[in-house]
């Protein structure tokens, strides 16, 4: 009110003082019409400070393609969850969930289980069988992470119920940047895995980890530089490893996905990869990737097998508005009986079915910037739901 005022009283000296020499900080004072030009705008001032309510506006055009697909139920015990997976124990269906300092298990309502602490931040979590046992264990890999700079990484194999004393831990080396990449089956025997760990600033160790008389030993396969992430595929019944990178040898120089070993076979891709997920006779990559993200990056599913000898590449989305996706998993999250691909790491958690016949529609999984995506059968009934870790977490649920 007191600027309606103020306005009123500027308006009412104007129209007393026309004559008035024109303000020094009009320059063409010989010809600045001064009370017209003040005059003019006068109206508009008192016309905004009326009681009516400002003219509606249309609403935006929808122009956006992330409507969420079923139902993201949410699930605030996930916060601060920087990965997220799922094991099936003897108790049921249970709920993995990493943050830094600690690893927590949770039923599909949310109670907390079992905890773990641990020394740094999660920067890997995955679920499968790693001792030969026949039961599955939680393998969490840790490194640097705000309050935990100077650390070493870390690799430990926890059962599920979380407890130190049953839990191993695979040696990783000292490093300048303590960062776990991946950790993969090696074998289709237990007790073998691959793991990559950043070295140094650019250059990633891929290890060979195998368990024997009782612990792990880690040996060095080779260095990459900036790998992204690692896959195990199996290939004519033969288990390789094979690496993404998101830039080349280069600082200028485009990233690649290839085999490690032998003659280090390409996969085709769109400048490099920055995470790689196995399927059958191949990987499905999330490529695209450029330095440039704002302006020149793709963000990229596209799936890649091996056929009749060649590398056949099928694009199944470019999902608008990101520039990459570096997690990926797979699972037939809407029971149509052909898997999924579930990228997550850039925007919303999506969903795109792999087909190698066309391009499928981007399904969004949740809202808010999603960090990890998983897809678990979390209640269950026989059909999966997707565990999500982000600013929204939730459990994704088909509807
Ligand atoms: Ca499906
Ligand atoms: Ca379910």
């Amino acid at each position: 009110m007191s600027r309606l005022l103020a306005v009123v009283a500027c308006i009412g000296a104007l129209c007393s003082c026309e004559t008035r020499p024109a303000p020094v900080e009009n320059r063409d004072t010989s010809r600045a019409p001064v009370t017209p030009q003040r005059a003019k705008k006068a109206p508009e001032v008192i016309k905004a400070t009326r009681a009516d309510p400002p003219p509606k506006k249309a609403p935006a055009p929808r122009v956006t393609t992330e409507t969420l697909t079923g139902v993201a139920t949410p699930a605030p015990w996930l916060k601060d969850a920087s990965r997220v997976a799922g094991i099936n124990t003897k108790a049921g269906p249970r709920i993995v969930a990493a943050g830094t300092g600690w690893l927590r298990l949770f039923d599909g309502s949310g109670k907390l289980i079992a905890e773990a602490k641990g020394i740094g931040g999660a920067n890997v979590l995955e679920v499968f069988d790693a001792t030969g046992d026949g039961v599955d264990d939680i393998i969490i890999g840790r490194g640097m992470a705000r309050g935990a700079l100077d650390i070493q990484p870390s690799l430990t194999i926890y059962q599920a119920d979380l407890s130190d004393a049953t839990a191993q831990t695979i040696s990783l080396p000292t490093t300048q940047r303590a960062q776990v990449i991946a950790v993969e089956p090696a074998s289709d025997k237990a007790g073998d895995l691959w793991v990559a760990t950043f070295d140094s600033k650019y250059m990633v160790s891929m290890q060979r980890a195998l368990f024997k008389d009782g612990k792990w030993n880690t040996t060095e396969i080779t260095k990459v530089r900036v790998a992204g992430d690692i896959a195990s595929v199996t290939l004519g019944g033969k288990r390789v490893l094979v690496v993404a990178r998101m830039y080349g040898d280069t600082a200028d120089a485009d990233g690649d996905v290839y085999i490690v070993g032998g003659t280090q076979q390409k996969l085709p891709s769109t400048r490099g990869a920055r995470a790689l997920v196995s399927v059958e006779n191949g990987v499905v990559m999330a490529d695209g990737w450029h330095k440039q993200y704002g302006t020149k990056a793709e963000a990229l599913l596209t799936l890649v097998r091996k056929e009749g000898g060649r590398w056949v590449s099928t694009r199944l989305a470019k999902v608008p508005g990101r520039h990459g996706y570096n997690r990926l998993r797979i699972g037939d999250i809407d029971g149509d009986k052909q898997q999924d691909v579930i990228a997550a790491g850039n925007g919303p958690a999506v969903a795109v079915t792999i087909s190698a016949n066309a391009e499928a529609p981007v399904r969004y999984l949740s809202l808010g910037e999603a960090a990890d995506a998983y897809p678990f059968d979390v209640d269950g009934d026989g059909s999966l739901e997707v565990i999500i870790a982000g600013s929204k977490p939730a459990i994704w649920h088909r509807r």
